[in-house]
């Protein structure tokens, strides 16, 4: 078992950083007070090839494998972790296409996401249907070659300002997952419409947003996998974007943590650096041993996938243990600032507001309890 990171691997990783502390880390009070999109930044990342990571070489794209593309999203999240969703998001976004789409659609989609800056959104979760993916009521109805959606998409990362969408659509709400059905679609079809941008308490630089389709004819030329197959489409890509969510999470963690130890050597409390008292360096040995084995258990679910192993279980191990991670480190981070910790003059009441997305998205925590368990009893 070799835990070394490779030249190649830590000169990304160095790559990463130097840009999260150049463009990311200067602007993220800014983006995450006016809520506004970084566009210029996100695509500043792409031309770095810091962005759309997941898009093979074969298709003109960077073509990392998972692992070293969670290198590069923990750098970064280090940063912004609003930011680096935005990015993220956009690997999420593609991915049905790399695990659902044939050949032909490889072809032309992958080639076009990587030859140009555009961002794709991953349209899946619905106002009822979260959790309960085979809930999901947004219809599609056969009309000659093509189908016609109808229904509403929330929660949606980059939903307002993704150039294309990945939407996972039902042929008959009765049948649940075996009705489901995927497609890739430009974003400006006839009877798409924008709904309200969330105002979120944290991750405020990544913009949250509700579709709506009222008749979008898509042609059948646009669906991925077979009618029925969207749901396993949508399985397989969660399980391939888990260990990336949890990276983020360790970035986030790793920042708290910097600011923590830097802070405890400065802060004075009776006479002396609150760095000298045990209870404030047990909350930091806490913060980077939980981080340590979250970033252990991210790049182990990453390897896993890279190696063609099925990880559903150690893709929600990482998702949930570092996102967990993260929103303790950081609320502790918060207790080691004191009173300063709680207002916006220093960093890490966004880290903590940042950390609760995690617990959420891309599956709740307790989702990912329910894959694991379902695994183990499989087992
Ligand atoms: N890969 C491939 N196939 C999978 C799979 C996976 N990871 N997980 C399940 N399947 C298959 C099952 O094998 C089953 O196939 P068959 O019909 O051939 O037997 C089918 O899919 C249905 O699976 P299951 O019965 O487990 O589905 P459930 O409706 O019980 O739902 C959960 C499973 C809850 C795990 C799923 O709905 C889920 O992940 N929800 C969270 C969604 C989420 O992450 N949302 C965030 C949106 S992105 S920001």
């Amino acid at each position: 078992m070799d835990f070394a990171l490779s030249d190649e691997q830590l000169l990304l990783q160095d790559t990463a950083r130097k840009f999260a502390e150049a463009e990311i880390k200067p602007a993220a009070a800014a983006f995450d007070q006016s809520g506004e999109f970084p566009r210029e930044i996100i695509k500043k990342a792409w031309e770095t090839g810091l962005a759309s990571t997941g898009i093979p070489e074969e298709y003109g794209g960077v073509g990392l494998t998972l692992m070293d593309s969670c290198i590069v999203t923990e750098a970064l999240s280090w940063g912004c972790a609003g930011m680096t969703t935005s990015i993220m998001a956009n690997d999420l976004g593609i991915m049905p296409v790399v695990v659902g789409g044939n050949e032909s659609q490889q072809k032309e989609w992958l080639e076009r996401f990587a030859s140009e800056f555009c961002l794709v959104a991953f349209c899946l979760s619905e106002p009822n249907a979260g959790s309960d993916v085979a809930g999901l009521q947004l219809l599609a109805e056969k009309d000659g070659e093509d189908y016609i959606l109808t229904g509403t998409k929330c929660w949606i990362t980059n939903g307002g300002e993704a150039d294309y969408y990945t939407v996972f659509a039902t042929l008959d709400r009765a049948s649940r997952h075996k009705g489901i059905v995927a497609f890739v679609i430009p974003s400006d079809l006839d009877g798409i419409s924008l709904g309200k941008k969330e105002d979120k308490m944290g991750q405020r630089a990544s913009d949250t947003r509700t579709i709506n389709f009222d008749g979008v004819r898509v042609p059948a030329a646009n669906r991925l996998g077979a009618e029925g197959e969207g749901f396993k489409v949508a399985m397989r890509t969660l399980d391939r974007t888990r260990p990336s969510i949890g990276a983020l999470a360790c970035g986030i963690a790793q920042r708290a943590l910097d600011e923590s130890v830097a802070y405890a050597q400065e802060r004075k409390a009776f006479g002396f650096p609150i760095a000298g008292f045990q209870a404030v360096q047990f909350m930091l040995a806490d913060m980077a041993k939980n981080l340590e084995a979250a970033r252990l258990l991210t790049l182990q679910s990453a390897w896993l996938i890279d190696q063609g192993q099925n990880a559903s279980k150690y893709s929600s191990f990482a998702k949930c243990f570092s996102t967990d991670t993260a929103m303790e480190v950081t609320t502790d981070a918060v207790q080691v600032f004191g009173g300063n910790g709680y207002t916006k003059e220093y960093p890490v009441e966004k880290l903590m507001r940042d950390a609760k997305l995690m617990q959420i998205y891309e599956g709740t925590n307790q989702i990912q309890r329910l894959v694991i368990a379902r695994e183990l009893l499989k087992e």
